[in-house]
């Protein structure tokens, strides 16, 4: 079992150089230490990073630092323990990172994985969904000319994490050679998830990944220009209602064989997400925004028949328990569960440990970048151990 003796915060950079928290602990097992990433598409209904901000959550810790020596843990479910002790005192990512990092030093007391705390008998490995090009929010506003579309996803179909991960490194570097081709601004430059920056359109984008002859997916993360019941696009300019937006999203999943779409609609619009997937039965309909990683959230996608998969940002939550219920919830219902990095990402890897061990069918998780990599690798290094 862990006690956890003591507890220290502070800032540091994420991948677009944003302040976000690491946490560190002190306990009977040794030190450790986990930190939380940054989203900047954020979902209005997402858990607040921090109860005020960074730094006052730094400072709760602090004053909290003795207050954890009665909360032993000694399996996961014991981290309820740790959550009653600073349940409305500090934000999702705090807690996320804190969680994190008794996880770890649980592994460590048990001399087991972090995956193993979560489900001994975890066997499956999830898809790799990789972002290859972007634009929306997380190309910058500097950015004049982009895709209104978030990101253009690959989702190549083997049984093995590291044949997926050399499949979507390839041909990311293929793509570089047909944009520089079609797209006359083109100039190698990457975005904040280290995914090619482009002046083409969703549409121009979408006929190039085609060439790919891979499962595609994207992020429309739809709520970013979404405003007074209109979607606003900029490349080219020109305005869809909600109707023609709902056509639009089904010429392009007939036209691309998209396989997967995330955020199609406004985040509060279950409605036409339902309508969707009532129309695409075999597309999977992602929610992201929609539902937050909020379990109220999927069960009102559940009644609504919204969706068949859902993102799973831990962070935009903060408690594994509650990420834990989500998943049961997920599964239950035949949703499908991507577990999901986000944006502003750290080297942390404590991710492909959490979707192994809940159990995801894709893991969401750019193709390169350190701070991606380093996830990947960890997922890989699993895959390795478990099937030598
Ligand atoms: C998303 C995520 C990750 P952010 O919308 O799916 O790609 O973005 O972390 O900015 O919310
Ligand atoms: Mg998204």
């Amino acid at each position: 079992m862990v006690v956890v003796k003591s507890v220290s915060a502070k800032h540091l950079l994420d991948s677009r150089g944003e302040k976000t928290i690491l946490v560190s602990i002190n306990t009977n097992a040794g030190k450790f230490s986990a930190s939380a990433p940054n989203g900047k598409s954020t979902g209005k209904h997402e858990a607040s990073p921090y109860k005020k901000d960074l730094e006052k959550d730094i400072e709760t810790l602090k004053k909290f630092k003795d207050y954890f020596s009665d909360d032993v843990v000694d399996d996961f479910n014991d981290l309820r323990r740790i959550e009653d002790t600073v349940e409305g005192h500090i934000g999702a990512n705090s807690l996320f990172a804190l969680e994190s990092a008794i996880l770890k030093a649980l592994a460590k007391e048990k001399k087991k994985e972090v995956w193993q705390i979560i489900n001994q008998n975890a066997r499956k490995f999830p898809r790799l969904v990789g972002n290859c090009i972007g634009g929306g929010k997380h190309s910058g506003p500097d950015t004049k000319k982009k895709p209104d579309f978030q990101e253009f996803l690959l989702i190549p179909k083997t049984d093995s994490v590291k044949e997926a991960f050399e499949i979507n490194k390839k041909a990311k570097k293929e793509i570089a050679g047909f944009l520089k081709r079609k797209d006359e601004k083109f100039e190698n430059k990457k975005n904040d998830e280290d995914a090619w920056k482009t002046s083409l359109n969703e549409k121009e984008v979408l006929e190039i990944l085609n060439g790919l002859k891979l499962p595609l997916g994207v992020d429309v993360a739809a709520s970013g220009f979404y405003k007074r019941k209109k979607y606003h696009y900029q490349n080219p300019v020109l305005e869809r209602t909600v109707e023609e937006q709902f056509s639009y999203m089904g010429n392009l999943i007939k036209n691309f064989g998209l396989f997967y779409i995330e955020d199609p609609f406004d985040e509060d619009d279950f409605a036409s997400f339902a309508k969707l997937l009532k129309k695409y039965p075999n597309a999977m309909v992602v929610g992201d925004d929609l539902t937050a990683t909020n379990i109220k959230r999927l069960q009102k996608a559940i009644d609504n028949k919204s969706i068949n998969a859902i993102i799973v940002k831990p962070n935009q939550n903060g408690s594994l328990i509650k990420v834990k219920s989500l998943c049961e919830l997920a599964r239950k219902n035949n949703i499908k569960i991507v577990f999901s990095h986000r944006s502003g990402e750290t080297e942390e890897n404590i991710l492909a440990d959490l979707a192994f061990g809940f159990g995801a069918d894709f893991f969401k998780c750019g193709i390169t970048g350190k701070e991606r990599e380093a996830k990947i690798r960890r997922l890989i290094e699993i895959e390795n151990k478990l099937r030598k």
